[in-house]
């Protein structure tokens, strides 16, 4: 049965293309109009209560949230490689920045942006510069997040880096564009990517 991936170019499934192409596996793509509202047809909030994309169907499988969905794929389709074994040490490293980039970067970006008042020490995402920190720490002296391994947590806390750092939501740090750009090397993006703007192309849709 092949996964489904209901998408727009323009959303965070543009990421997960890029998820399903470095796993390898066969997938298709449903062109969901976010413009027109198309992803709160009954349908779909069926499948996603938030009315967000990306969603994912893999069989009766559904998985939303684009960090969940790279943990995922990776673990059902490519243990061992992109996800490392469930008993290799290396998943706490793994798992730790997965995680990170919707649970700090991305609210805490946000937060930033909005000119959110809030305190720190209660907010889960904390304070912005200790965020930037802890990222590059987490980069340092290191090509991927497991060094010289690359795996789904760096298309996850990666591709949140890409993003921010293409739309200016994120101080562009030197370490951060370097990551940035060797991830835009890979041919998995590429390929992502060229479906991406195939994709837009097709349905004449803009970034608004
Ligand atoms: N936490 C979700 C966020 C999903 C999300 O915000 N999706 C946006 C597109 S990137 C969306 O569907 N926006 C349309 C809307 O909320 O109406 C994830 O990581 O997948």
């Amino acid at each position: 049965m092949t996964i489904v991936l209901h998408h727009h170019p323009f959303s965070r499934a543009s990421t997960v293309v890029w998820m399903l192409e470095e796993i390898g596996v066969p997938y298709e793509v449903r062109f969901v109009d976010i413009m027109k509202g198309a992803h709160k047809a009954p349908e779909l909030v069926a499948l996603n209560p938030m009315g967000k994309l990306p969603i994912l169907v893999d069989g009766d499988v559904v998985v939303t949230e684009s960090a969940a969905i790279g943990l995922y794929l990776a673990d059902r389709y490519s243990l061992g490689k992109l996800a490392p074994a469930t008993d290799d040490p290396a998943r706490g490293t793994y798992l730790r920045w997965s995680c990170f980039a919707p649970s700090v970067i991305e609210p805490g970006a946000m937060a930033k942006a909005a000119s959110w008042t809030f305190k720190s020490s209660q907010a889960g995402w904390g304070d912005h510069e200790a965020m930037l920190h802890a990222m590059e720490s987490a980069l340092a002296g290191r090509d991927f997040v497991l060094g010289e391994r690359f795996s789904m947590a760096d298309v996850i806390f990666g591709g949140t880096i890409r993003f921010m750092l293409r739309f200016k939501m994120l101080e562009a740090r030197p370490v951060f564009s370097a990551y940035a750009e060797r991830l835009g090397a890979r041919p998995a993006l590429q390929r992502a990517e060229a479906r991406n703007g195939a994709i837009a192309k097709e349905h004449g849709v803009q970034m608004g």
